[in-house]
């Protein structure tokens, strides 16, 4: 089988300036976010992963989150470009990495795409109409994959960040979704889990291999996956979701 390789990026020491959308702001603790992102990492060592770390910068509070920046398919990467002004010097880093890897296709203004509006099953891909993924960066994405035969499927959702806050996939058939922010309707064929009521953010899983990595904040959640047989790798991911990210956020898969 081949290495699969995670490329991951330092919490920024100021994390604090984050983009907030749906939360209010908190305090936040760098040290305890970066304990939380060390131990994320370990637990993507541990499931066969070869990690590519990247150093912060000052000037990126958000820089952790990766997978915003990229959109990575076995025959090509996408370079996103981030719909937070904030954000769009995150990419050139990832990119540095990427090239190892893949040819690499780039978003072009005034288009914008968020990595994690971004949902590969098979040859689809859906793409959530978001406040930072505009119609311009999906015809643009749509033009990149489609001659190499992948679909587009744009995807509307609401009360949340991107579409991977609304859904994700947690087994070879199985997504996670919450049914308040998107209509799953278009994941024809799948079963679908949805997210314990008292727990609307949990849709956010990382599936590697056979196993999701998966926040240790959404027990109820997480036991409805243990009850459809679906092994689950806990991880503390308290002081990041402050800043409205996730398990899928804070890595990039690249085998
Ligand atoms: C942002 O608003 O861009 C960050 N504070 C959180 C990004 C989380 N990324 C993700 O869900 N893919």
């Amino acid at each position: 089988m081949s290495k699969l390789f995670a490329i991951t990026r330092e919490v920024s020491p100021a994390i604090g300036r984050c983009e907030l959308t749906h939360l209010p702001r908190q305090t936040m603790d760098w040290n305890v976010a970066t304990r939380q992102h060390d131990d994320y990492c370990k637990v993507l060592e541990s499931l066969g992963c070869e990690l590519c770390k990247l150093p912060a910068s000052p000037d990126l509070p958000d820089c952790v989150f990766v997978e915003d920046t990229c959109v990575v398919l076995d025959e090509l990467a996408v370079i996103a470009r981030p719909g937070a002004d904030s954000r769009r010097a995150e990419t050139p880093a990832v990119a540095e990495v990427l090239r190892e890897f893949r040819q690499l296709y780039f978003i072009e203004p005034p288009g914008t795409l968020d990595g994690g509006d971004v949902l590969r099953l098979g040859r689809q891909l859906y793409v959530g109409r978001s406040r930072r993924t505009d119609d311009a960066g999906i015809e643009q994405l749509r033009a990149m994959v489609e001659p190499i035969g992948y679909r587009v499927v744009a995807v509307a959702i609401a009360g949340c960040l991107h579409l991977k806050s609304a859904v994700s996939q947690v087994g070879d058939r199985a997504l996670l979704v919450n049914r308040d922010r998107l209509d799953p309707s278009c994941f024809e064929g799948m079963d679908l889990i949805e997210v314990h009521e008292s727990e609307p953010q949990a849709a956010n899983a990382l599936r590697i291999a056979d196993t999701v990595v998966y926040p240790m904040e959404f027990p109820r959640t997480r036991r409805k996956l243990e009850e459809r047989g679906i092994q689950v790798c806990p991880v503390m991911m308290s002081e990041l979701g402050k800043a409205e990210g996730g398990v899928t956020c804070c890595s990039v898969l690249v085998s």
